[in-house]
């Protein structure tokens, strides 16, 4: 390995950039948001402007982020990990011992890829979905009746559901002539059954979504929709697609219309332009606005190789976030998209960030001694503005904020009323919480007084298409496993999720045993059946 492994605090630069943080820059002071600032602060690649002059730093903060970079040679291990390192490790202790290659689903376009061997796995499952994708649409596959499939239902939780859908919802104004997507995630029954009662199932597919092929909510919602099948009289097997892991108990061509594969070294959270969300996009947006996803994303992922921060608005981000959470101390970061379709898009970050970067320990399994990743939140604006803005402006804690918008919107449909249209009055609202958070307002009321110095950033593209989500999709990716280099931590495993995953399967058998009429067993478990018994879950004995 040639890069630094050492944690954050460890760095050279550390030290400076405590001592800079001390006194960080006061956006309050006046003219301190001079023009200048405004028009130099601006990192732009790929499609995206990210406008930084909102944040606490000055020039010598910009040069010690960027050795920041440099010493942790960030940059180097996302070129590693392109290449098929083995990044997804802890050395020393059992851990999972993967290559971590989502990027390679989109190194299509390039004679010579990254990863030859993943991306000739990702090319070939793209053909396959191109001939599966023509065969509907040419009545070649059709339901019983010789009927188009119309409606289609991805049944999979937490990567295989949170991306995806996030992907889908963000493009729906795109979605083709008479197709519609539709999603389960939640084992709550209400979930499926609110879904599933709607539709007319003689004209749906079903896309059951695991890469384990093991997942208690999605083998569940899976029996639950092929029952739902099974009393309209139509047979699920006819209806049912698979996109499931090689070997996996769910890679059974006995039971699906077809079956796409997803690999190990794709992990779920990052694996939306893999076949999880290749084969949903692909029905509900067409083959090519799919492959104009990944043509976005590829473009990102490439311009996330460059060193120069002020170059690379995924790296920046990364800094930044770091800037702000390990040195200036603040706990959270809210992504606020000024774009309706990207209504999911925070919850998709939600898991994308927080299972990646919420570690203790680093690369080696030592107790890391600095912050890891934020508590990340968000909601469109300018629906937040009159929610938790109020917080933002005025509470006691600060949080930094990532605005996300778009010059244009995505339909062709708005008015000008009282001089400008809705789309405009969309930007102005962003561009004005930036503005408020940064300089504050003095006031006598202190009721009134608007503190500033709230740190923000503005990522801003032309228009929300197959094109942009891609590259969005990739620059967040790219900046969560940046940041989780300059951390030194594993951003590809999970086991904080493992321990409640037991002690559920510990919960359920209590209740079978109960419904079976067997004997408690409450000796061995008394605290799961005690609280079984607290909420009143429990049968009398
Ligand atoms: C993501 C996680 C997790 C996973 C789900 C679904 O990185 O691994 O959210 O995607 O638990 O897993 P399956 O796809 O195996 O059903």
């Amino acid at each position: 390995m040639t890069w630094n492994t050492t944690g954050l605090d460890e760095l050279p630069v550390y030290e400076k950039l405590m001592k800079l943080a001390r006194n960080p820059f006061d956006l309050t002071a006046p003219g301190a948001l001079s023009p200048e600032r405004i028009s130099n602060y601006k990192a732009s690649a790929a499609g995206f402007d990210l406008l930084y002059s909102t944040q606490r730093l000055d020039d010598s903060v910009v040069n010690g982020l960027q050795q920041l970079a440099d010493q942790s040679g960030a940059v180097d291990q996302f070129l590693a990990m392109k290449r098929g390192a083995v990044m997804n490790r802890i050395e020393g202790h059992a851990s999972e011992n993967r290559q971590v290659l989502h990027t390679a689903c989109r190194d299509i376009f390039s004679d010579t890829p990254y990863n030859s061997e993943a991306t000739q796995q990702a090319r070939q499952q793209l053909e396959k979905l191109k001939v599966f994708l023509e065969q509907l649409d040419s009545g070649e596959i059709a339901n019983e009746r010789g009927e188009a499939f119309t409606e289609y239902v991805n049944i999979g939780i937490g990567g295989s559901d949170l991306g995806p859908r996030a992907l889908y919802l963000a493009l729906s104004a795109y979605a083709q002539k008479n197709r519609r997507v539709h999603f389960i995630s939640n084992v709550d029954p209400d979930d499926g059954a609110a879904v599933l009662q709607n539709l007319d199932l003689a004209r749906t597919l079903v896309g059951v979504v695991s890469k384990s092929g093991s997942t208690l909510e999605t083998l569940t919602n899976e029996e639950v929709a092929r029952a739902a099948f099974a009393a309209a009289g139509l047979n699920p097997r006819d209806h049912f697609v698979a996109v499931t892991g090689q070997g996996s108990p769910m890679d059974d061509p006995q039971k699906y219309l077809r079956s796409f594969y997803m690999f190990d070294s794709i992990g779920g959270r990052y694996s939306a332009t893999s076949m999880v969300g290749a084969v949903m996009l692909g029905f509900g947006l067409g083959y090519d606005a799919f492959i104009e996803i990944l043509r976005g994303a590829n473009e990102m992922d490439r311009a996330a190789e460059k060193r120069d921060i002020r170059n690379n608005p995924a790296l920046l981000l990364a800094v930044l976030g770091i800037w702000n959470h390990n040195f200036l101390g603040h706990q959270t970061v809210a992504v606020l998209p000024y774009s309706q379709g990207l209504l999911r898009f925070p919850a998709h970050l939600q898991q994308c960030d927080m299972e990646s970067n919420g570690k203790s320990v680093n690369r080696k399994g030592e107790k890391v001694l600095h912050k890891t990743g934020p508590i990340v939140w968000g909601e469109p604006g300018t629906n937040g503005q009159h929610a938790f803005y109020q917080l933002l402006h005025q509470g006691t804690t600060v949080v930094p904020a990532e605005f996300i918008g778009f010059r244009h919107g995505q339909y062709t449909m708005d008015l000008e009323i009282e001089g400008t249209t809705s789309q405009q009055k969309l930007i102005a609202n962003l561009l004005a919480q930036s503005l408020a958070l940064a300089s504050g307002r003095k006031d006598e009321n202190p009721n009134r007084l608007f503190a500033g110095n709230r740190p923000s950033s503005i990522l801003l593209a032309d228009k929300l298409e197959p094109h942009t989500m891609g590259g969005l999709l990739a620059l967040y990716e790219a900046k969560i496993v940046l940041q989780g280099f300059i951390w030194n931590i594993n951003s590809f495993d999970q086991e904080g999720v493992q321990l409640g995953k037991v002690l559920a399967g510990r919960f359920l058998e209590h209740m079978r045993i109960v419904h079976q009429g067997g004997a408690r067993d409450t000796d061995k478990h008394p605290q799961s059946w005690a609280m079984l018994e607290a909420a009143g879950i429990l049968p009398e004995d």
